[in-house]
C-alpha cells in the first residue's frame, strides 16, 4: 500500500469513526430524552392530586344530567372568585345523599376545558 493510499484509507476510518459516534450520541440523547419523558409521565400519575379544597354549600344537584350547584369559596386553581356555578360531578356517587342546603368541601379541576368536582366531602355541622 503506497503511502497516500494508506492515509486516505486512515481518513476513510476517521470518517467513519466519528459518523459512528455521532450515532451513538444522537441514540444515547434520545433515549435520556425519553427516559427525562417517561419519568415525568410516572412521577406526574404517582403525585396526589394538587388542587385544594373549597369550601362550598349546595344550591342545585342533578342526578340526571350529574351536576351540583354550589356557593363556593374561592377556587385558586381555577383563578376562581366565590360564586354560585354549576359543576360536573367526576362521578355520581358524589351526588347520593348530597341535598340542597349541604355544607361541602371539595376539589374542582380543569378537565377537558371544563370545571369538574374532582372530589367531595360533607361537612359535619
Ligand atoms: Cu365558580
Amino acid at each position: 500500500m503506497s503511502l497516500d493510499l494508506w492515509r486516505r484509507h486512515q481518513d476513510r476510518e476517521a470518517d467513519r469513526n466519528w459518523l459512528e459516534r455521532r450515532a451513538l450520541a444522537a441514540s444515547a440523547i434520545a433515549a435520556a430524552v425519553s427516559l427525562t419523558f417517561l419519568a415525568s409521565v410516572v412521577i406526574y400519575q404517582s403525585l396526589p392530586p394538587t388542587a385544594p379544597f373549597v369550601n362550598g354549600t349546595v344550591r342545585q344537584v342533578d342526578p340526571r344530567a350529574r351536576t351540583i350547584t354550589f356557593e363556593h369559596d374561592e377556587i385558586p386553581n381555577l383563578c376562581m372568585e366565590s360564586m354560585v356555578m354549576m359543576f360536573e360531578a367526576a362521578n355520581s356517587q358524589m351526588l347520593a345523599s348530597l341535598k340542597v342546603g349541604d355544607r361541602v368541601r371539595f376539589t374542582a379541576e380543569e378537565i377537558e376545558n371544563h370545571p369538574v368536582i374532582t372530589r367531595l366531602e360533607k361537612q359535619q355541622d
